[in-house]
């Protein structure tokens, strides 16, 4: 059997904890007296801690001391966090299992690719963390997505070519570092978004049986 490496990104791939980063998100920016929409927050996808906060701070013309920046990070992980604990298997999102475990019995090398540096505890919570030879996360890297840094450590880690690698992404930015990467990229979410993409799959359901050795063989 041929193999492929496999990438995964995390929020909104595996999990949806997109909507515990933006209740986390929102509460800081209201303490700033910052207005901050649901729309807003499909910007900070895939978008590091840093970044995020950076862009929550232009959108309120407001400038901080670094002082207060790291402070202001710490209290909204520190919220992101609770969320998180209360996690388990049930967030996991519809038809994941199925395609891991189709990968796994065909022998696939699996990696996670996230820009999360809570990606370790998330998958540890939800039980997945067992499907991965590799976990690469944002503790990882020093340079975000749409840069192919992450992707491109997780090849590495599974012995793979970037050209052998299949990537799975919610984000404007994730789809944009496979394809920068030289990887097979698979959208997931809507065409509208991720029209770079190689692929676009509304979820894991659309995605079959017959894809998958698909991808494996081409
Ligand atoms: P943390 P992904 C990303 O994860 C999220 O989509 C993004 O909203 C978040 O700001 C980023 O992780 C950093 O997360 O604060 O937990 O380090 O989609 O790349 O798996
Ligand atoms: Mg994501």
């Amino acid at each position: 059997m041929n193999k492929k490496g496999f990438i995964f990104d995390l929020d909104g791939v595996i999990v949806d904890t997109a909507k515990y980063h933006f209740l986390a998100w929102q509460r800081l920016a209201k303490s700033l007296d910052i207005d901050f929409t649901e729309e807003e927050n499909e910007q900070l996808k895939g978008v590091s801690r840093v970044k995020s906060l950076e862009k929550i701070l232009s959108w309120g013309n407001k400038t901080i001391s670094q002082e207060k920046f790291i402070e202001l990070m710490g209290k909204k992980n520190e919220e992101y966090l609770s969320y998180i604990a209360e996690m388990d298997s049930n967030e996991i999102l519809p038809d994941v299992p199925r395609v891991l475990n189709s990968l796994i019995k065909k022998q696939q090398p699996i990696s996670l690719g996230s820009a999360s540096k809570n990606a370790r505890v998330i998958l540890e919570r939800v039980n997945l963390k067992k499907y991965f030879d590799a976990i690469v996360d944002g503790n990882d890297v020093s340079k975000a997505k749409p840069d192919p840094e992450v992707f491109l450590i997780a090849a590495k880690l599974l012995g793979m070519k970037p050209e052998q690698c299949i990537v799975f992404e919610d984000s404007v930015a994730g789809v944009e570092a496979a394809n920068v990467a030289n990887m097979i990229s698979i959208g997931i979410g809507s065409k509208s978004v991720l029209g770079h993409a190689k692929y676009v799959f509304k979820d894991f359901t659309e995605i079959s049986e017959e894809f998958i050795k698909e991808l494996i063989n081409n």
